[in-house]
């Protein structure tokens, strides 16, 4: 078991700030590496792993767009901009990323062309209102495109692993606009870092007699059971720490909570979580 240090109180005392959408040409680089496996296995890094967590961007052209000046993907370029500066080895976005599938082409190309110009591995998780249904927008061919932007559910069944970083991500993505249990079955450890990713309701004792409607219950005993370094959260706006033991945490969204969670996997096997300030428009009700 890691040690999961919480600095108090539970922020980044850098309290960094960035500008809200500064475009990054990088070259692609990242994504070609980990494709290209040696015959042996990678010795493991000799040095922190960065994962920055965020979710529920929901990119669209309508509410979300309006906060951002009538660019829906500000969001999302304000969240990988904060990632870069944290030193970010992966984004993992837990889910509803998008608000829908129905968007018009120009704002699923601009999304598209935000994640490749970040130049970082980018983790996505469908959830209840992006799901991994056969018209989702991450078929679009132009986010198909995307080499650094693995979508669970989509291009990969239910986990990434990433050799190089000895980190795997797993998580059941949504499939459709139904019931389901994020965290229904767990998926054995096989890497040094596992991190778990779940887009649901938690409640610490889930009440499943009863399904009046989906709520996608996570509850204490299924995030134990995980096993995971680090469990990723999303579907509450609102940042929080959750559950009892394993460090499970909702990011929140960036125009609520405005922050991303900055997960820190050190070589000395600690688990280190804080927040970043993120320099965005914020919900009105934040
Ligand atoms: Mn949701």
């Amino acid at each position: 078991m890691h040690k999961v240090i919480v600095p108090s109180p539970y922020r980044d005392p850098a309290d960094v700030r960035f500008p809200a959408s500064t475009a990054i040409a990088t070259a692609i680089t990242i994504d070609m590496l980990d494709r290209m496996l040696p015959a042996t296995p990678d010795p493991l890094p000799v040095r922190d792993i960065v994962v920055v967590h965020s979710s529920d961007l929901h990119i669209d052209h309508d509410y979300t767009a309006r906060l951002h000046g009538g660019d829906g993907t500000a969001g999302l370029a304000c969240v990988l901009q904060a990632a870069r500066s944290a030193g970010a080895d992966v984004v993992l976005l837990a889910g509803d990323t998008f608000d829908c599938h129905r968007l018009p082409h120009d704002l699923i190309a601009r999304a598209a062309s935000v994640i490749a110009a970040a130049g970082m591995r980018v983790v996505v998780l469908p959830g209840n209102h992006d799901p991994a249904v056969a018209d989702a927008v991450y078929h679009h061919g132009i986010l198909a495109e995307v080499g650094n932007l693995h979508v669970l559910g989509i291009t990969h069944e239910e986990a990434i692993e990433f050799p190089k970083l000895g980190l795997e991500i797993w998580g059941r993505a949504h499939r459709d606009y139904g019931d389901m249990i994020p965290f229904e079955r767990v998926r054995p450890r096989r890497t040094r870092w596992q991190i778990a990713a779940g887009h649901g309701h938690y409640v610490p004792i889930p009440d499943r007699s009863t399904r009046l409607r989906p709520s996608w219950l996570i509850g204490d005993d299924e995030i134990a059971a995980t096993g995971a370094d680090y469990v990723a959260l999303g579907h509450w706006n609102r940042a929080a720490k959750v559950g009892n033991g394993v460090a499970a945490y909702y990011s929140g969204s960036p125009e609520y909570a405005g922050t991303v969670n900055v997960v820190r996997l050190t070589n000395t096997g600690d688990v280190v979580v804080t927040r970043t300030e993120l320099d965005i428009a914020r919900e009105p009700s934040a």
